[in-house]
């Protein structure tokens, strides 16, 4: 899923347990290589082999809102080693930009971002930063993308890994199985079930080699355990680890815990939509104050009895809206599409699934935002 936003962060006790592994596969040459800059700094030419030859990191920036993005950087680590950056929608630019800057930085893998109208073009420059400084660049996605973006990316030797029908993490494991042990596959399965995959073809054959009820509750609680940890920046990596490591969701201390804990709220969350929910004709929609949108967005939709539920919560410090939107099976229309355009115009961003997608919506438009789309869905 795309744009999923915070549903609650709650204060149970987690602690990660600090690994001290975390750098595996960067050796840090920090004093060598300056020494080497040093002396060669008349030298252009032998600057550039040096400024080659220290690049050693391996990077994966991946979604961090839910078990999509969690596990494409599992299976991204347990491949090639590195660290992950997990990042929202809005903190991806920066992130990227980061990495950009990063002298160190040898390959970057960018998992389950997707790009929309707003960010693509600054997308592709850096990018070509990236490629400049001959960083090698796989990036695996699977929401909607324009396709002279990936023209662009291909031209400038971005390795793009692309498939619409498969979750992010499907992909992963489809491509990189050789470097991935067998648990992998079930990683793959939790994730494809979160993001509503896995009755997708590769999705639906490793679905099948687990059982399907013991799937289901391992990938409810790894997501419970993501969407409730977003503030927890520590967490999330530790989460990516314990997959990296092979470790189902149940093996991770406290996850089961956490999620009862989060379904309480839910059922409280169903009360709050039932009464603060509004309709139009074609949505249902509701702000939503002390928890957030994604969490909410399914209860719209449903309890409106309409086949479109948005729901949004205001980020005070950012001057806008996070909006989270579904649609019902009955939903005809491609809603990543069109809150994409619609978001644009109004100058924010936005944009996934057919079925599922979210924006970011300046906050005195967000009145406007849900009547044209009431309009547009009709
Ligand atoms: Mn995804």
């Amino acid at each position: 899923m795309i744009f999923l936003n915070i549903l609650v962060a709650s204060k149970i006790k987690t602690t990660p347990k600090k690994k001290t592994a975390t750098k595996k596969a960067t050796p840090k040459k920090k004093t060598a290589a300056k020494k080497t800059v040093a002396k060669t700094i008349s030298k252009n030419v032998a600057i550039k082999k040096t400024a080659a030859s220290q690049r050693t990191k391996v990077i994966c920036i991946s979604h961090k809102e839910d078990a999509d993005g969690i596990s494409s950087a599992a299976l991204i680590r347990q491949a090639f080693g590195g660290d992950a950056i997990l990042v929202d929608y809005p903190g991806q630019m920066e992130a990227l930009n980061q990495a950009a800057s990063d002298e160190k930085l040898k390959s970057l893998f960018i998992c389950d971002l997707g790009l929309s109208k707003k960010t693509q073009d600054e997308f592709i420059d850096i990018m070509k930063t990236l490629r400049k400084n001959k960083v090698s660049v796989t990036y695996i996605d699977h929401h909607d993308i324009d396709p002279d973006v990936v023209k662009a990316l291909q031209k400038i030797k971005v390795k793009v890994i692309h498939d619409i029908n498969e979750c992010t993490t499907v992909q992963v494991y489809n491509a990189y199985k050789s470097k991935l042990d067998d648990h992998a596959s079930f990683v793959a399965t939790c994730a494809a079930i979160t993001d509503y995959m896995e009755d997708r073809p590769i999705g639906s054959k490793l679905l099948q080699i687990y059982d399907r009820q013991f799937a289901l509750i391992s990938a409810t609680v790894l997501t419970y355990n993501i969407v409730g940890h977003q503030k927890e920046p520590d967490y999330l990596l530790y989460l990516v680890e314990e997959l990296a490591e092979s470790k189902f969701p149940h093996e991770i201390p406290n996850t089961f815990e956490f999620a009862q804990i989060q379904v309480e709220k839910l059922s409280q969350m169903i009360a709050k939509v039932k009464k603060g929910l509004k309709t139009m004709k074609n949505l249902g929609y509701m702000e939503i104050l002390d928890a957030g949108a994604s969490g909410a967005v399914n209860f719209v939709m449903g309890l409106s009895g309409k086949d479109v539920g948005v729901a949004y919560k205001e980020r005070v410090d950012h001057g806008i809206y996070a909006v989270s939107v579904r649609g019902s099976k009955n939903c005809k229309v491609h809603l990543g599409k069109i809150v994409n355009l619609l978001a644009t115009d109004l100058g924010g961003s936005g944009g996934g699934h057919d079925k599922a997608c979210g924006a970011v919506i300046p906050k005195p438009k967000i009145k406007k935002f849900i009547t044209e789309l009431n309009k547009k869905i009709a």
